[in-house]
């Protein structure tokens, strides 16, 4: 972080600090001058001043889509933002192979699955399939990896059995739809059921991945590690090395 910046910054829109933000939103109206002078309203109430209203779109029947650029005058203190950093290294496919083939000396053992509704399949795929994302492999690539994919919309119990039968070292369970918080609930389903199938020492490690999880709720959740938007192969496969084999949190066997 430069000095110019300082801990303390506003957002940049078209000169450093004019505090100048874009925000997109739906209102339950028709379109119509009405619906822009409610859709200003509201970004005044939200602390945009000015606010202009620079795209509203009408969505289907009585509903309308608008972008609204305006002035803000909050802060953003860098020196209190907290997020969950990396806190293991990030190793090569051919650095993992060679610790889980010298250490666990057996295939590491991985279950993945969407639950619950969800059919959003991209993301576990991206983490799971060997055509991986952003040029790194999946999961399946790593030869001291055996990867099971159940894919869409698996129940918890199904999801349950199938980390029994496959003496899962880790479930990677994707959630993608977050309406009514959905993703929540059902992440702390699965927890709960892992929980109640096995016993401490046998049970898996549990990871959820998704882009609107906050990474920071893993423990609330009853989950070892949430990964977020962005999440490549690489991070996921160097984190279960940290997790199961170099910190020594096997159990399934
Ligand atoms: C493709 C898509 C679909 C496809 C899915 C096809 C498939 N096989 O996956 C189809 C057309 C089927 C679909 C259907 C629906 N969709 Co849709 N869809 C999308 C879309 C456009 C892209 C999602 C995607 O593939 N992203 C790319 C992947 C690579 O990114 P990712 O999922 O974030 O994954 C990365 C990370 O998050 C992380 N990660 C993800 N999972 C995991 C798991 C683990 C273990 C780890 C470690 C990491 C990890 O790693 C991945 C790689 O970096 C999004 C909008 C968007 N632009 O995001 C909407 C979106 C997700 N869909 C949405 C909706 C509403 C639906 C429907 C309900 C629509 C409807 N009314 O029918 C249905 C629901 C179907 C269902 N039962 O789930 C909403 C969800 C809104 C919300 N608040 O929840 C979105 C956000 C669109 C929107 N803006 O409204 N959809």
């Amino acid at each position: 972080m430069s000095a110019s910046q300082g801990p303390v910054v506003r957002p940049y829109g078209d000169t450093t600090g004019d505090g100048m933000v874009q925000v997109s939103f739906t209102l339950p109206v028709p379109h119509d001058k009405r619906a822009e002078g409610a859709a200003i309203q509201l970004a005044n109430r939200m602390g945009m001043d000015p606010a202009l209203l620079v795209h509203a779109k009408q969505m289907g029947d009585g509903f309308t889509f608008f972008v609204v650029y305006g002035r803000v005058n909050h802060l953003v203190d860098l020196s209190a933002v907290q997020v969950v950093e990396r806190d293991f290294p990030l190793l090569s496919a051919k650095e993992v192979n060679a610790v889980v083939k010298r250490r666990l000396r057996r295939k590491l053992s991985v279950v993945g699955a969407c639950i619950g509704t969800d059919a959003h399949t991209v993301g576990i795929d991206a983490i799971l399939n060997v055509k991986g994302i952003a040029g790194e492999k999946g999961l399946e690539y790593y030869r001291e990896l055996s990867v099971t994919n159940l894919g869409a919309q698996v129940s918890v119990p199904e999801l349950v059995e199938a980390a029994r039968a496959a003496r899962a070292d880790a479930v990677l369970v994707s959630q993608v739809v977050t309406q009514r918080d959905a993703h929540l609930h059902n992440t702390r389903e699965m927890s709960a059921a892992f929980r109640e199938a096995l016993p401490v020492g046998r049970r898996p490690l549990l990871i959820v991945g998704g882009p609107r999880f906050d990474e920071s709720q893993a423990t609330e959740l009853g989950v070892d590690r949430i990964f977020g938007r962005g999440t490549t192969p690489g991070e996921v496969a160097s984190y279960l090395v940290h997790a199961l084999v170099t910190g020594r949190k096997v159990g399934a066997a």
